[in-house]
């Protein structure tokens, strides 16, 4: 149990919340050990959030692995003097220490979740307080993602990730000093039933403190569409505006802690009545069936590198309802909460994904995993312990975070992880079963599969809700003039799969091929704008040949940054856009094919 709360912070007659944003003090520590807690000295100023990666023209700097420390001084205003205050961090990539006017004040570990360090009996109020945070981006196998840290011969350390993207790190996310009252609404758990013309929403109140509890819901317009006046219980409603795909309609849910007649604590809520379910081969909301159509993709961008940026953020949507596209995956780490928020609001569904990737030892995972090479016993490490550990903490901190977005339609606890060790198998039921605990939704859950991980090899996937697959037939298996044989391949395994009568939808959560945007060649060779065109048209015309393939998330939205190496220039470039948010060719061939098909594609 966490414990503190991650609902969003918000301002209201109750809870301030501040955005510490700007430009932060910032100094790196090549000499590995240094101690500034107390303060920094010969520093920076760098932008927060963004990676501090990508601004300098030093290699030492863009590759450093170890500590790098921030310095801000925050002015705890005396209204909140009385309330509890804490420093709430959105990320900080991998893991940090906090120093409140030079004392040490909280240890995290874990980059992509937010955390909160309370200071209501640290903090000087009335005054500027001197926070310190030092973050560690070094890669371990006991955490997620998984790597290691090896160091040169010339003494400087460097990550080698087990996955495929750039290990951008830092304050990445926003930072905010919030307070909220001593008597506090702690967490809300929404669940929905829906009928013919009925909804049904299962609520549960968890606060801090005594008081009694009332509910308003108000519709769109700000009518008031229901009220009740419990911690919990069961709200119906009659001819209920549903939340669903493309139609994002919001109610808003305003809930009141009180003492009689004194307000204690308010929260209020955009909520999007949907219920997801899986039923046979197919996925539902609202009870009708719909066919997933649109991106993995990656919180990257030119200069900030994983930094949330509103911009790109806007601008990506406005993509993805250019193109047809209704969904995307989380991968490979929870996002900036602004994302769920602005997919609550577009009706955008999104796969949600814990930071699990690279639980596959392998320096060059998309060779290995691709062509079906590479396992040695993952899970079968002394370290593996250590691993589920954090794995569990940032599936409930994904939850407790997540639960609430109407486009959170899944979970997805892993990404290509070893799941042909027989050690795998406990570890991912304590996975599977501890996210339905924490789900008041239980929605459906699932880990994307890369090749290894066949029909006959795989020992998991009889835990998922639903088949993630990630397949790179016509690329990292017999890519080129083999396109031919790659396709007779992919429809072998796909007979496979279908011969285990399995009764359950499949996604393709990646597929896709390199290309450079600026590659033209006829007659195609792999890297070309046609040479993606002609895998996407062989790929689609296999999904297509298949009823219970119920979605497809091409890899990837944009290209993005990742280690240098032979296989990359300058990144990854199996982007339908460019890393500048710009068409690809392909793109027009995806439009055309995901505006003529139904939501309901092959029911
Ligand atoms: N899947 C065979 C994970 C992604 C990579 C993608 C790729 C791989 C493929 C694994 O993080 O970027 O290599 O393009």
């Amino acid at each position: 149990m966490l414990n503190y709360s991650l609902l969003y912070p918000i301002n209201n007659e109750k809870r301030n919340s501040i955005r510490l944003d700007g430009m932060w003090r910032f100094k790196i520590d090549f000499e590995d050990g240094s101690d500034y807690s107390k303060g920094l000295c010969d520093y920076d100023y760098i932008p927060v959030p963004a990676s501090f990666q990508d601004f300098y023209t030093d290699k030492r700097i863009r590759e450093f692995a170890g500590n790098v420390w921030y310095e801000n001084m925050v002015f705890v205003p005396s209204y909140m003097k009385g309330d509890k205050v804490y420093i709430r961090f959105s990320a900080a990539t991998h893991r940090a220490k906090v120093y409140l006017n030079g004392e040490e004040v909280f240890e995290n570990e874990g980059g992509f979740l937010p955390f909160l360090v309370d200071i209501t009996d640290k903090a000087r109020y009335g005054e500027e307080n001197q926070l310190v945070v030092m973050v560690n981006n070094e890669l371990t196998e006991t955490n997620i993602p998984c790597g290691r840290t090896i160091t040169l011969k010339n003494g400087a350390k460097m990550n080698k990730p087990y996955f495929d993207f750039y290990n951008y790190s830092g304050l990445q996310r926003s930072v905010y000093l919030i307070s909220v009252p001593k008597s506090e609404i702690f967490d809300i758990n929404l669940s929905y039933k829906v009928f013919d013309k009925k909804a049904e929403i299962t609520y549960s109140i968890i606060t801090k403190g005594i008081g009694e509890i009332n509910l308003t819901l108000l519709d769109g317009d700000g009518n008031i569409a229901s009220k009740a006046d419990c911690c919990e219980g069961v709200i119906n409603l009659d001819n209920p505006h549903l939340w669903d795909v493309g139609s994002p309609y919001l109610y808003k849910l305003i809930v009141e802690f009180k003492d009689g007649e004194a307000l204690l604590d308010k929260y209020s809520l955009d909520i999007g009545i949907r219920e997801v379910k899986i039923k046979g081969e197919s996925i539902l909301l609202n009870n009708r069936p719909v066919y997933l159509k649109g991106f993995g993709k990656h919180e990257d961008s030119d200069i900030v590198g994983r930094g949330f940026n509103i911009g790109v953020m806007k601008r990506d949507f406005e993509l993805m309802k250019w193109i047809g596209a209704n969904s995307f995956r989380t991968s490979h780490y929870p996002y900036d909460e602004e994302i769920y928020r602005m997919a609550d609001r577009e009706g955008i569904l999104i796969i949600d994904e814990v930071p699990a990737v690279g639980l596959f030892e392998s320096l060059v995972n998309f060779l290995d995993a691709g062509t079906g090479k590479g396992a040695k016993s993952f899970f079968s490490k002394p370290t593996t312990p250590m691993l589920l550990k954090a794995h569990l903490k940032a599936v409930e901190e994904m939850i407790a975070r997540d639960k609430n977005h109407p486009s959170v339609i899944a979970w997805s606890l892993l990404n290509e992880p070893e799941s042909t060790d027989p050690n795998s198998v406990p570890y991912f039921e304590k996975l599977f079963e501890r996210s339905h605990e924490l789900d008041p939704q239980k929605r459906p859950r699932t880990f994307a599969m890369e090749s290894n991980s066949s029909p006959s090899r795989c020992l998991c996937h009889h835990l998922s809700d639903f088949i993630s697959l990630n397949r790179y037939y016509g690329w990292y298996i017999m890519g080129g003039y083999e396109i031919s044989d790659a396709k007779e391949k992919f429809i072998k395994e796909m007979d496979e799969w279908k011969s285990l009568d399995l009764n359950k939808p499949f996604v393709f959560t990646e597929y896709g091929a390199d290309t450079l945007s600026s590659l033209n060649k006829l007659p195609s060779v792999m890297w070309s704008n046609e040479y993606q065109r002609e895998v996407l048209e062989m790929l689609h015309s296999v999904f297509d040949s298949y009823s219970f393939v119920k979605g497809e998330q091409i890899w990837n939205f944009a290209d993005f940054q990742t280690t240098e190496g032979l296989m990359r220039v300058d990144g990854n470039k199996k982007g339908v856009f460019t890393r500048q948010r710009q068409p690809k060719e392909v793109a027009y061939l995806l439009k055309e094919r995901w505006e003529n098909l139904p939501r309901d594609y092959k029911g």
